[in-house]
């Protein structure tokens, strides 16, 4: 508390002098030959900085690409995810070509033409065509993208009517998700968090015990997906605002409290294809990398060393939900349909229990 003191006092004291020293600059007679307007020199100084930092900003964008180009999301694992994928490139694309053209003339014109007693500039008060050229390309690149962007949105958004689909609820809550799948009806029971207090908390979504709907219903802390078959997750809350977030399929969500939330894709990789991936594989072996050195220094602590890691998919939660948010996240496997439906036979139904 008193060191906060001193150095207010301290702060406080230094703005009084410095706006001393204002006050006594401004009370001097006007001095003419002002020494504080540029000289060429300056003027010359300041223009060749500019040019410099166009040469700083370049190679640091290529520094960057190389040194970590690769810590981006791997190739994408949903059907729609490579359109999502085409849309951002598309438009990563275009921005980093404008504005690698725009800084540079910028800042090369800043040093072009710095200031010089010999010149003077041009005065010309407006110009109808440069007003139309800056007006239009910029409408035109913008309006495409958006148009682009709507589109593919629409795509990715509209939920068709399909049988066939696997229907899943997140179900999400501070600071972890469970996910519960329809069981054999294909049509999840009601749930509200007023029934979470039934059955001894067993009742871990809050099932509605009188619709008969649920009593095949299954839940688990792990989510398990078919390959190649549309999957519908209906995403709630139980208490504040969550996001259900699927990086790897391009996926994202809000889990509202009151109300279902929906996403729906196909997840066309299965976990073990993409752990054969070559991009997946360097990703895991640089981590590992990294573990591997963290480990040795936590042993020579006499600490215990860090497990390897392994790929899997993830669903994470997307918005700061509270203190544990960072870690609130389940592994995601997806495989065969065969292998889907052998595990999904071996879960207990939510009849079985709470009984
Ligand atoms: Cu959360």
């Amino acid at each position: 508390m008193t060191l906060l003191l001193v150095l207010t006092s301290l702060i406080l004291i230094s703005i009084a002098v410095w706006q001393l020293t204002k006050i006594l600059e401004l009370s001097k007679p006007v001095n003419y030959s002002n020494d504080e307007i540029a000289t060429d020199k300056d003027n010359d100084f300041q223009g060749k900085l500019m040019f410099l930092f166009l040469i700083f900003i370049y190679a640091l964008t290529i520094f960057s690409f190389f040194r970590y180009g690769d810590v981006i999301l791997p190739e994408s694992a949903s059907v729609h995810g490579e359109n999502y994928d085409s849309l951002l490139w598309f438009s990563f694309s275009v921005i980093f070509f404008v504005q690698t053209i725009t800084q540079a003339l910028l800042h090369y014109f800043a040093f072009k033409y710095r200031g010089n007693k010999k010149r003077k500039a041009l005065f010309f008060a407006d110009s109808n065509f440069l007003e139309g050229v800056w007006t239009i390309i910029p409408t035109i690149a913008l309006a495409g993208l958006i148009l682009y962007g709507l589109f593919t949105w629409v795509d990715i958004m509209t939920i068709e009517e399909n049988d066939e689909a696997l229907v899943v609820e997140l179900y999400a809550q501070q600071f972890n998700w469970k996910a519960r799948y329809a069981g054999e009806d294909g049509v999840l029971g009601d749930a509200n968090v007023r029934f979470l207090q039934e059955f001894d908390g067993k009742n871990l979504v809050g099932i509605d015990p009188t619709d008969r709907n649920g009593d095949d219903d299954i839940v688990v802390q792990e989510l398990r997906l078919p390959v190649n078959r549309e999957v519908v997750f209906r995403i709630r809350s139980q208490d504040v605002l969550h996001s259900a977030f699927m990086p790897h399929f391009r996926a994202q969500m809000n889990a509202v409290p009151g109300m279902i939330t929906q996403f729906a894709f196909v997840p066309n990789v299965t976990t073990q294809e993409m752990r054969m991936r070559p991009e997946i594989i360097q990703k895991v072996k640089k981590i590992n990398k990294i573990r591997f050195d963290k480990s040795e220094k936590l042993v020579a602590e006499g600490e215990f060393p860090l497990d390897p890691y392994e790929f899997d998919f993830l669903l994470l939660c997307n918005k700061i939900c509270g203190a544990s948010h960072y870690n609130m996240q389940m592994k995601i496997i997806v495989e065969t349909e065969e292998d889907f439906n052998k595990w999904l036979d071996n879960q207990i139904t939510f009849k079985d229990f709470v009984q």
